[in-house]
């Protein structure tokens, strides 16, 4: 097996989280690939530095080299906050209202990827296999082909990939998607970001689709494109679930609640997570049965993410009002309908609110996969398990089709699945957990890497 570098905006560096080995989901995913190949792990420190100097900081540990650079404050504004974080995240995200369609922004990112392509050369040795992640990185395979690399590169991308006549409204659209053929193997987490892709390639750049083989032939050269489904770390989470930290997470949510069931939020605060819409189903929920107030509390957990980013300041204020209005609405004085914290957990406590929860509510307006859906189920007890409301523009209904699926627009259908969730008898929450169980105990992260990697290893196509 050749040797494995992973390229990637941010890096889980060994330094800031004990052994390489004791981190699950995806940066543990990746660590174990590299682990098994004595990879490298390249991308930004986070860190900010006065001026750009190219300078690598590497780390070693458990047979996995992490190498990181510094950026600029110009870097991370234009590259990180603007282009990646103000125009193609809202966009892929189908949100054009939100989207900054700013020339500095798409200079700096194309600034950037030229200095990671510049920084990651010297590591790169001729028979690796190279993977790009995300929507930070999309012209990077190309940046590193345009210094004569020859190696097999993949890119996977973890959010959505927008409709052609919504991808079109961003400048320049043809130079990006052309960039992206530069790889060997392009992966989206389902089909219909594949299909929206292929559409793409088809109707605006005239590329050959062979849908059966899964190949996009553009200007003489062959590339993979197929979905690769993210899976969440089921063996991590389990471990997780079994210490006493999850024990006493689960004890101290259920004891807050007493008798009243408690329906669980985990999300980042991010735009397209639907949570205002979400206030606003429950708050039609309330409406029309202001009686069930005391059979349910709702927690939503959403530590705040990307502040330097405007549209991400003004989610937050939108949500503490909303969740302000319906507590000073409907709390009694024994009752508060909605809590909202504010802060990250980590994995183990999150497994024991999961499991407390007899109702899981995630419902993003769109969203890549969302693996908040299957670790919410990976922690039910099989045996009287929760149900899980999940919107149907989430990645993961396309596999979870036994959840309550829910349009997350419509608060009079948030409204309805909540009634039918706390309504719903134990035979029905089993025959429904027992359907997805298996998708997300056997489709899981490792399985997703080792799928990708074969692909990138074994594809006959795309010798550039
Ligand atoms: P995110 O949008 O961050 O990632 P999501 O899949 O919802 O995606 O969550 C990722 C992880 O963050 C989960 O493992 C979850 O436990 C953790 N997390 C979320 N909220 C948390 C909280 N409040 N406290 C602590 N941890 C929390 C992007 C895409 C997704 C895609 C993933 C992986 O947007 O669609 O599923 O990448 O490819």
């Amino acid at each position: 097996m050749s040797r494995l570098v992973v390229i990637s905006n941010r890096v889980a560096v060994p330094k800031a989280r004990g052994a390489a080995g004791a981190q699950g989901g995806l940066a543990g995913a990746l660590n174990s690939a590299l682990q098994s190949n004595q990879g490298i792990w390249f991308g930004w420190s986070g860190e900010e530095c006065e001026s750009y100097t190219g300078e690598i900081e590497t780390v070693e540990s458990e047979g996995v080299t992490t190498a990181t650079v510094a950026l600029s404050k110009q870097d991370i504004d234009e590259y990180y906050n603007g282009y990646a974080n103000s125009t193609l995240w809202p966009l892929f995200h189908y949100r054009i209202d939100l989207t900054e369609y700013e020339q500095d922004f798409a200079k700096g990112y194309e600034r950037v990827n030229e200095r990671f392509a510049e920084a990651a050369e010297p590591l790169i040795e001729d028979n690796d296999l190279i993977w790009v992640h995300d929507y930070h990185l999309i012209p990077l395979g190309e940046r590193l082909r345009a210094r004569g690399m020859k190696n097999r590169i993949g890119f996977f991308l973890h959010i959505p990939w927008p409709p052609a006549r919504l991808f079109v409204s961003l400048p320049f659209h043809e130079r990006l998607v052309t960039t992206m053929l530069a790889y060997d193997v392009i992966g989206f987490q389902t089909d219909e970001w594949l299909d929206s892709f292929l559409h793409y390639c088809t109707k605006e750049l005239g590329a050959e689709v062979d849908e059966a083989s899964g190949t996009i032939t553009y200007e003489g050269r062959t590339t993979i494109a197929r979905a690769y489904p993210i899976g969440i770390d089921w063996d991590h989470l389990q471990e997780q679930g079994n210490t006493g930290e999850a024990r006493q997470a689960g004890q101290r949510l259920l004891s807050s609640t007493r008798h009243r069931i408690a329906m669980l939020g985990v999300d980042r605060l991010d735009y397209s997570k639907g949570l205002p819409e979400r206030i606003d189903g429950i708050a039609r929920f309330f409406d029309k049965h202001p009686e069930r107030v005391r059979d349910i509390v709702y927690i939503q957990i959403a530590p705040p993410s990307r502040e330097d980013v405007e549209s991400y300041q003004r989610i937050r204020e939108t949500l503490e009002q909303k969740t302000g209005q319906i507590n000073g609405a409907r709390s009694e004085v024994d009752i508060v309908p909605i809590r909202y914290v504010n802060r990250g957990h980590s994995l183990a406590e999150l497994f024991g609110f999961y499991r407390a929860a007899k109702i899981g509510l995630v419902t993003p307006l769109r969203d890549g996969m969302n693996l908040v859906a299957k670790e919410y189920l990976g922690a039910q007890d099989p045996d009287d398990p929760g149900v899980l409301i999940l919107s149907r523009f989430a990645g993961a209904a396309q596999q979870l089709t036994e959840a309550i699926l829910v349009n997350p627009h419509s608060p009079d259908d948030l409204s309805h699945a909540i009634n039918k969730a706390l309504d719903m008898p134990r035979e029905e929450r089993k025959r429904r957990y027992d359907a997805m169980i298996g998708t997300v105990r056997e489709d899981n992260v490792h399985r997703w890497t080792s799928n990708f990697l074969a692909d990138l290893q074994g594809g006959e196509f795309g010798s550039p």
